[in-house]
């Protein structure tokens, strides 16, 4: 693979993606095309800038002449898709955004890819497209998908496409499903970053119904490397579960950020709960890690450690999302 198509690179997973896959693969030309939308942010690879390797190209996925020109430009031969819309609380409040990005922009890139022909597409979905789990077992790659949420619904629909276009089209595609992400440059709109920002703040944490919803953590660095090793050795057709096996339950990541933090648990504030809020997710990851040879490369404890210091070290960073001055830097840094 010489050209490497990322879509959604300006945003959490996308950004660390890209910042690993140019550390790891050199010589590879990465292309970031992304909307920036609030989710998406030029901040998050200030570091790296243009170089020989690395391009940005402000875009839409819905947009099929953009997209086609892109790849024409690029010369791509590989996608990996994060782009999305990606809050569940947002879907709840206006579902129409998701379906236009995350099930009509999908479709537009499968056919573009088709077009094309791109040699490799990997669509990154997750396993919220599983549902809710009670209190036992875990999703494997066959259990059916029973979508909750209007995001986890559109994500679902989204997948669905995509296998659709290999049975039907012999499309080389690869679907993966992963746990929740946490790490450096997460939205502080989910849950682990928005708790550190409150926290640093000393003002209330908002924890949803009783705090006891499960989920299944995953260090966003690991996540990249499963991602590759799927690029890489992955079968066209199959879908890959991606998980860390660190179930927690929210209360409990919250008290231990407020301990690291050295604040006070009376912060905490139990408010409404999320309407449909799925109780528990958990991954079982045996076939990507017996399969592929992928294996996490950080404990829980090693991650969240990591990630409470990034947050210390890097408040500007999260501080101009409060502001919303991340959004006007930006005007001149990109082609269009
Ligand atoms: P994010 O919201 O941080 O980033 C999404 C990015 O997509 C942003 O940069 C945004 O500008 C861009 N984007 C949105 N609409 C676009 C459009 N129409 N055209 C081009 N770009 C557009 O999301 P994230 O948390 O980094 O998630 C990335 C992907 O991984 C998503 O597909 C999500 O469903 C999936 N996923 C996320 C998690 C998680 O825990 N965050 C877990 C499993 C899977
Ligand atoms: O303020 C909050 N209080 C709270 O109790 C927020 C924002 C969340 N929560 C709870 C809801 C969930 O049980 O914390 C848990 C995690 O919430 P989010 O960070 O919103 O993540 P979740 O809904 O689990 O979805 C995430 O993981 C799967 C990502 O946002 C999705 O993009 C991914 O597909």
């Amino acid at each position: 693979m010489r050209s490497l198509l990322v879509t959604g690179g300006a945003g959490f997973i996308g950004s660390n993606f890209v910042r690993y896959y140019l550390e790891s693969h050199p010589g590879v030309r990465v292309v970031n095309y992304d909307k920036l939308t609030y989710a998406g942010n030029l901040d998050n690879l200030r570091d790296i800038g243009e170089n020989g390797d690395y391009t940005f190209v402000r875009g839409d996925i819905c947009s099929r002449d953009e997209v086609l020109a892109v790849m024409k430009k690029h010369e791509t031969d590989a996608v990996v898709h994060f782009a999305a819309e990606s809050h569940v609380d947002r879907s709840i409040s206006g579902a129409a955004v998701f379906v236009a990005t995350n099930v009509l922009g999908t479709q537009v890139l499968i056919d573009a890819a088709r077009e094309r022909n791109v040699e490799r597409f990997l669509h990154v979905s997750t396993d919220e497209v599983y549902g809710s789990l009670g209190r036992e077992g875990k999703f494997t790659e066959s259990t059916p998908v029973h979508p909750n949420s209007p995001y986890a619904a559109s994500k679902a629909a989204s997948d669905l496409l995509v296998l659709a276009a290999v049975h039907t089209f012999s499309f080389p595609a690869i679907v993966t499903r992963c746990s929740n992400n946490y790490g450096p440059y997460q939205f502080p709109e989910k849950l682990i970053p928005l708790m550190i920002a409150c926290a640093m703040d000393d003002r209330p944490l908002p924890v949803y119904g009783e705090g006891i919803n499960v989920r299944d953590w995953l260090y966003v660095r690991d996540h990249c490397t499963a991602l590759d090793a799927v690029m890489e050795r992955g079968r066209n057709g199959e879908v890959y579960n991606i998980g860390g096996n660190n179930e927690c339950r929210n209360i409990d990541i919250v008290r231990l950020l407020l301990r690291k933090l050295r604040k006070p648990e009376s912060l905490i504030s139990y408010v409404k709960d999320r309407p449909g809020h799925d109780l528990r997710y958990a991954i079982d990851a045996s076939k990507v890690m017996g399969e592929l040879g992928w294996a996490p490369g950080v404990t829980f404890e090693q991650g969240i450690e990591q990630t409470v210091e990034w947050y210390l070290k890097h408040e500007p960073w999260w501080r101009r999302i409060m502001s919303g001055a991340y959004r006007e830097y930006y005007k001149d840094m990109y082609e269009t």
